[in-house]
Order: C-alpha cells, then sequence, then structure tokens
C-alpha cells in the first residue's frame, strides 16, 4: 500500500527537513506516510500509486471551487508567457486591488504580499508603527503564520505538534505578545487593564480554524470590538481562511463586525502564493512609500499570482450562488455525520460555520484551544488513517478545520459519511 509515496517520502527526508515543505503535511501526528500527490481535479486528489481521495483540504483553503479550475487555469496559461515577473507596478495590480475593495468592507487600501504570515506580520507591524505602541493579545490556538510574534501559544501545527515555545523565538519578542482564551472577553479586558496604553493590536481568526473550527460565541467579537475603540487598539481581523471563503465580504461581512485591519490568503490567490492585507486609510497611509512602515517583496503582486487569484475572486464575486452552494454541501455533510455519530455511542461534537468544519471526540462542546486539546484526539488520529483507506482525506490533525469545495458531490458527501458510520462500527 502507498509503495511509492513511502519511498518518495524516504528520499525526501535527505534532502528536505521531514521530508516536507510544511509540518502540517508530515503526518506526524496522525502517523504513518504521508501520501505523495502526482494530481488534482475538482474534488479529487490522485497519489502517487493512483489512489483517489476525496478532497477536504484543498491545499488548506485555496481550492474552493475545486482543484484545476479551469478558467484559473486558463488565466494562468495565458498569461505566463508574458515572462513569470517584471518587479514593476502592472494595471493588473490595479484591477486585483479594486476588486478586493469592491469585495471586502473596511478596505480602503490594500498592498499585496505572498502568504498569510506575511500579510498578518505586516499588519502586527503596521498596527505598532501606526499607534507606537509595542504589545499585541492573540488568542490561544489561534494561527496567524510563523512569524516570531505569533509563535506564542499557537494553534495548527503547533498545536499539532504540541509546540509550546519555539526555539529562536527570542524572550523579548515573545514578552510583547499576551495571549487569552478564545471566547474569554474578561481575560482580554484583565490584559487592556493591566497594560494600560501598551497595546498595539488585537489580532484573532474571527471564526477560528487552526484548533479544528471554533466559533466566536455571541458578543465576544462585539465585546473586543468595543474595548478596541475605547483603548485606542487596532483590530485585526486574520481572514486568511474565512476570507473570500464564508462571503465575498469574508467574515465582516458575514458577521456585521468591522475590522481596522482586514488579512488576507488562500483564497484570495486560487492556490498561487498571494497574501494581502488591507484596512482605513488612517491606518494603511503608514506604510512605505506612503508612511515610514517599511514592508516590501519582490514577488508581491506577480502578474501569474494576481492573474489567479483575480480570476479566482472575479468568480466568486459574481457568482454569488457558489457561497449558498458551499454552505448547502457543508450543512449535509454536518447532518450525515451527525446521524452516524449519534447511532454510535462515541462522544462526538461538530462545529461548523460556512463551509468550514471539523469533528471533534469529545463529549463537551468544543469552544476553544482547551477543550479542543482535551478531545480524544488519539481517536482523531484512527478516524483519519480509516478514511485515508476509504479514499477520503481529511486534514491530518484533529487541529485543523476541514475545507469544502463546490466541486464536493452528493455522492461524495454520502461516501464520506458512510465511510465514517463503518469506521465507528468496527470500534
Ligand atoms: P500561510 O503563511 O501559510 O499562507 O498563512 C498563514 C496563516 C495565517 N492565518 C491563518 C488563519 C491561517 O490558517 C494560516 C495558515 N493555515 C495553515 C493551515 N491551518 C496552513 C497550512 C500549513 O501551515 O501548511
Amino acid at each position: 500500500m502507498a509503495e511509492k509515496s513511502k519511498q518518495l517520502f524516504e528520499r525526501a527526508q535527505h534532502s528536505i527537513p521531514g521530508g516536507v515543505n510544511s509540518p502540517v503535511r508530515a503526518f506526524k501526528s496522525v502517523g504513518g506516510i504521508p501520501v505523495f500527490i502526482e494530481k488534482a481535479k475538482g474534488a479529487y486528489l490522485y497519489d502517487v500509486d493512483g489512489k483517489k481521495y476525496i478532497d477536504y483540504i484543498n491545499s488548506w483553503g485555496p481550492m474552493i471551487l475545486g482543484h484545476a479550475y479551469e478558467p484559473v487555469v486558463k488565466a494562468i496559461q495565458d498569461k505566463v508567457a508574458d515572462s513569470t515577473s517584471f518587479g514593476a507596478p502592472t494595471e493588473l495590480e490595479i484591477e486585483m486591488a479594486e476588486l478586493i475593495k469592491s469585495m471586502a468592507p473596511n478596505v480602503d487600501l490594500v498592498r499585496m504580499v505572498s502568504s498569510g504570515t506575511e500579510a498578518c506580520m505586516s499588519a502586527i507591524r503596521l498596527a505598532r508603527g501606526y499607534t507606537g505602541r509595542n504589545k499585541i493579545i492573540k488568542f490561544e490556538g489561534c494561527y496567524h503564520g510563523h512569524a516570531d510574534s505569533f509563535l506564542v501559544k499557537a494553534g495548527s501545527g503547533l498545536a499539532t505538534f504540541n509546540i509550546q515555545t519555539v526555539p529562536g523565538v527570542t524572550a523579548g519578542v515573545a514578552a510583547d505578545t499576551l495571549t487569552a482564551a478564545y471566547n474569554d472577553l474578561d481575560a482580554v479586558q484583565e490584559l487592556v487593564n493591566t497594560h494600560k496604553g501598551e497595546i498595539a493590536a488585537i489580532i484573532i481568526e474571527p471564526i477560528a480554524g487552526n484548533m479544528g473550527c471554533i466559533l466566536p460565541k455571541p458578543g465576544f467579537l462585539e465585546g473586543l470590538r468595543s474595548i478596541c475603540d475605547k483603548e485606542g487598539i487596532v483590530f485585526i481581523f486574520d481572514e486568511v481562511m474565512t476570507g473570500f471563503r464564508l462571503a465575498a465580504g469574508g467574515a465582516q461581512e458575514k458577521l456585521g463586525i468591522n475590522a481596522d485591519l482586514v488579512t488576507y490568503g488562500k483564497v484570495i490567490g486560487g492556490g498561487m502564493p498571494v497574501g494581502a492585507f488591507g484596512g482605513k486609510k488612517e491606518i494603511m497611509q503608514h506604510i512605505a512609500p506612503l508612511g515610514n512602515v517599511y514592508q516590501a517583496g519582490t514577488l508581491s503582486g506577480n502578474p501569474i499570482a494576481m492573474i489567479a487569484g483575480y480570476t479566482m475572486l472575479k468568480t466568486l464575486k459574481d457568482t454569488p450562488s457558489v457561497y449558498t452552494e458551499l454552505n448547502e454541501k457543508t450543512a449535509s455533510l454536518h447532518e450525515g455525520l451527525d446521524k452516524a455519530f449519534a447511532e454510535s455511542n462515541v462522544p462526538y461534537t461538530i462545529n461548523r460555520f460556512g463551509s468550514m468544519i471539523s469533528v471533534h471526540f469529545s463529549e463537551k462542546p468544543v469552544t476553544d484551544f482547551a477543550s479542543a486539546a482535551a478531545a480524544n484526539n488519539a481517536l482523531f488520529n484512527q478516524y483519519f488513517h480509516a478514511m485515508l483507506q476509504e479514499g477520503v482525506y481529511l486534514p491530518p490533525s484533529a487541529y485543523e478545520s476541514w475545507f469544502i469545495s463546490t466541486a464536493l458531490s452528493t455522492e461524495d458527501i454520502q461516501h464520506t459519511v458512510d465511510a465514517t458510520r463503518r469506521f465507528l462500527k468496527n470500534l
């Protein structure tokens, strides 16, 4: 089984740390050998041994319209002949910025970068430069990329591998990152009282996706908004996962809450390396070359990445029914899984918002990192492998949201539910 993947994984480890270019791909927490992918189309991945999988990762979010979405593929093919990068301004970057502004609320100016990490890192630096303050508040289990300031009680791969403190992140940097539990507004108020006038920003995943999918309790985000208004703190929505996925206007639109700065990644690039940060002119105008908060990138606004992202976003903007379809498919998956679990005596809880969903083997509600960590994640790891055998590719960690694409069919959903039922029966 997976002979070629096994050989490739062994070979990869001689030249790539851990054999992968991003830790979450290594199956380290779920165990076993990562499958190496040959190609993908629509809702399906095909590994190097020819096995087909229903894909619930979708490149960790970008493949919202399914893999190898024709218009994006064609746009890239047409564009690439005119060179892959200029390092000089282009009209396409203006069109991309204008398109983002037409979709995202509260974005007067937007700067393109090449990853979600770069977007979040730049937004934090901007908030610090704008306020003249040093500290930030982030939430335990949220992941904002791998910039030093964020690697404190972070989610995603750090939670998966239980990395509490990251070697190389200095005590000085870590000291400027304050943390609170997700959904704990009192803890945030306490931090703000203790560090009066020192906090530049509160950064949050408005719907968290890096400790599984975790929803904000009613009033939580509204409470953070009012604390930021009162204290002159920059409120940053990290919408790298939720942006253009929950709605054309992301979580800001869906939840009706205004952020001061918003960061994007994943869907915005249609699978190409793109991130962005944007917000009110009053803040964004501090970014170089307008202001002195320096931020730069050789391949920022790269024409190939831009045409891929522009084609993706334009499709999402022009076809709002995509969001209804995504939500309906996710609801139907939720319903099917719920039925399968309810028939078993296995404790579980399913969290869902829009097309983000996660299954937790927990009898208690999962509302923050502690409750996600307290679930029976060893059982999740067993579930992961049982589903992989059944040709269902889930994120290889209980600390990840599943991602749905419009390419998912009713049959795919039914197979996922049936495979889950078989797993539970065989326990
Ligand atoms: P990137 O630098 O990986 O493009 O984006 C970082 C990031 C920022 N903010 C949020 C909310 C994110 O989810 C991410 C990246 N997400 C992970 C998956 N949970 C990327 C997968 C990986 O690390 O390989």
